[in-house]
């Protein structure tokens, strides 16, 4: 599978103490040199170009954040920018635009970026946790842009809410924003009663399950929301945001999603948008736990590429069961 990824990203200095740091592109990056039977192929982000960016953000936001490049910055308690943190952020964008780029070029059938500053939080206007450009938001508009898709699917099983990416969507038609988060986690949207607006009423599904769920949980929304989903709106491209704080080892949430979990969910997710959009690609968000991060985008490559198959067995929790029903019946309605 094609990797996008630039060291670049490694100058978003966070400061002391701030989980999402540098190290965790270097974990996942020594990680996947180590499984060379993965057969990784490194490719470079593609330039930045501003354009892309103002297809999804305000004007006056985008003047802003390219005015703080070389500078020292606090956007909100836990979003800063360092130094080299909008080169860092151009290139998040680059390796994002990159992988729908070649995956709807016929170039790759799969692709990881493999970036940071996550993205999935900021919303058209305002950075927020931790983000300062929607890397999977902006990839999927410039699908729609320059290759004419209209029905772009963006999947989001970090473990946190993309408000940002739900609300730039929220309208939409043409995009079908999915997440599978934990409830009652920052931002704090994301309810089921969420379900878009307008052209896009019905277009925004949200799994907000309770904590301590776990890989049959999971699963369990994978053949009860997502399958259907697909079945009944058919996606051109498809666009995981992948964030691995679901993971159980995780630091920053509750939820006990194993490494094999996430390969299980991967093998599903991505033999599902084979054969409705010809691949996927993976954007990574979240995901603090090192060894967690590292193993489980391992475990999404392998199950994607078809080097190993990860098995997942039982039923899930009645407490997960209720929501997964209730979205499920949002879904049944759903028309392409
Ligand atoms: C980014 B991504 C309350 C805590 C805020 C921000 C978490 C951002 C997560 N002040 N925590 O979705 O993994
Ligand atoms: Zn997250």
């Amino acid at each position: 599978m094609k990797i996008y990824y630039d060291e670049g990203m490694l100058d978003h200095e966070t400061g002391a103490n701030h989980p999402e740091r540098p190290e965790r592109l270097r974990a996942i990056r020594r990680r996947l040199v180590a499984s060379e039977a993965l057969e990784p192929e490194w490719e470079a982000v593609a330039p930045f170009e501003r354009g892309w960016v103002e297809g999804v953000h305000a004007p006056d936001y985008v003047e802003r954040i390219e005015s703080m490049a070389g500078e020292t910055a606090r956007l909100d308690p836990d979003t800063v920018v360092s130094p080299g943190s909008i080169e860092a952020a151009h290139l998040a964008v680059g390796g994002a635009v990159r992988a729908v780029d070649e995956l709807l070029d016929g170039d790759a059938e799969a692709g990881f970026a493999v970036v940071r500053p996550p993205g999935h939080h900021a919303e058209a206007d305002r950075a927020m946790g931790f983000c300062l450009y929607n890397n999977a938001a902006i990839a999927t508009h410039y699908a729609l842009e320059a290759f004419g898709i209209e029905r772009a699917l963006i999947l989001d099983w970090d473990v946190h809410h993309g408000n940002g990416t739900q609300n730039i969507f929220y309208d939409s038609s043409q995009v079908l924003y999915a997440s599978i988060h934990q409830r009652g986690l920052f931002p704090g949207s994301g309810s089921v009663a969420e379900t878009g607006r307008k052209e896009g009423r019905g277009r925004t599904v949200n799994v907000a399950l309770p904590p301590a769920c776990g890989d049959t949980d999971y699963m369990s929304a994978v053949d009860r929301v997502f399958e259907p989903m697909f079945e009944n709106f058919d996606p051109q491209l498809v666009v995981i945001s992948a964030g691995y704080d679901a993971h159980v080892r995780d630091p920053l949430a509750g939820m006990n999603v194993t490494t094999e979990g996430f390969g299980a969910m991967a093998g599903r997710i991505s033999k599902l948008a084979r054969e409705h959009a010809g691949g996927l690609v993976y954007v990574l968000e979240g995901g603090y736990h090192l060894e967690g991060l590292s193993t489980a985008v391992e475990a999404t490559i392998a199950a994607t590429t078809g080097h190993r198959a990860y098995e997942v067995g039982g039923e899930p929790s009645d407490k997960a069961r209720e929501v997964i029903d209730q979205v499920r019946s949002n879904v049944a309605a759903m028309k392409a």
